[in-house]
């Protein structure tokens, strides 16, 4: 059983300043998932532009990419089967308002510009955004001995 699929997560710069970093590395950790990356950095504006790139033309960018190099960010690489889709069911939707209980911005969060953390939202832009938060030699490949009671 060969686990292949891997997701970036970074908890943003307001989950890091309320405390919320262990509450959030817990939710996926105990799900069943595999962290196979982990840094906390201050994130540069190239960065932040490159990582929001899609949103270059929306009015909430700049203001986007102000927070996001506010502060400390925690970035991360998860792995597991699955885990680009459930990453999003465990964050929740994007306005925290409407997120639903039990979703990390559902349970944390009030407001869209401060919703706690991003996950990517495929498989391909997971692949882009982990090829530019993380050098390949920070990621750790390694197998869980737990794994068969995870997998069938
Ligand atoms: P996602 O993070 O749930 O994938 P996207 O639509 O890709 O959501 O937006 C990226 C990020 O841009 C959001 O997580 C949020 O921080 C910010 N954002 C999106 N829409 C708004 C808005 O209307 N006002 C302020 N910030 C926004």
């Amino acid at each position: 059983m060969q686990v292949v699929e891997r997701t970036f997560i970074a908890i943003k710069p307001d989950g890091v300043q309320r405390g919320l970093i262990g509450e959030i590395i817990k939710r996926f950790e105990v799900k069943g998932f595999t962290l196979v990356g982990l840094k906390l950095l201050n994130v540069s504006r190239e960065l932040a532009e490159e990582h929001y790139s899609v949103h270059r033309e929306r009015p909430f960018f700049a203001g986007l990419v102000e927070f996001i190099t506010s502060g400390p960010v925690v970035a991360m690489v998860w792995e597991g089967d699955g885990v680009v889709a459930s990453a999003r069911q465990i964050i929740g939707a994007t306005n925290p308002l409407t997120a639903n209980p039990g979703t990390i911005r559902g349970d944390f969060g009030v407001n869209i510009g401060r919703n706690l953390i991003h996950g990517s939202d495929a498989v391909e832009t997971a692949q882009r955004e982990i090829a530019l938060w993380f050098k390949d030699e920070e990621l750790v490949n390694w197998s869980p001995t737990i794994s068969k009671w995870l997998y069938e």
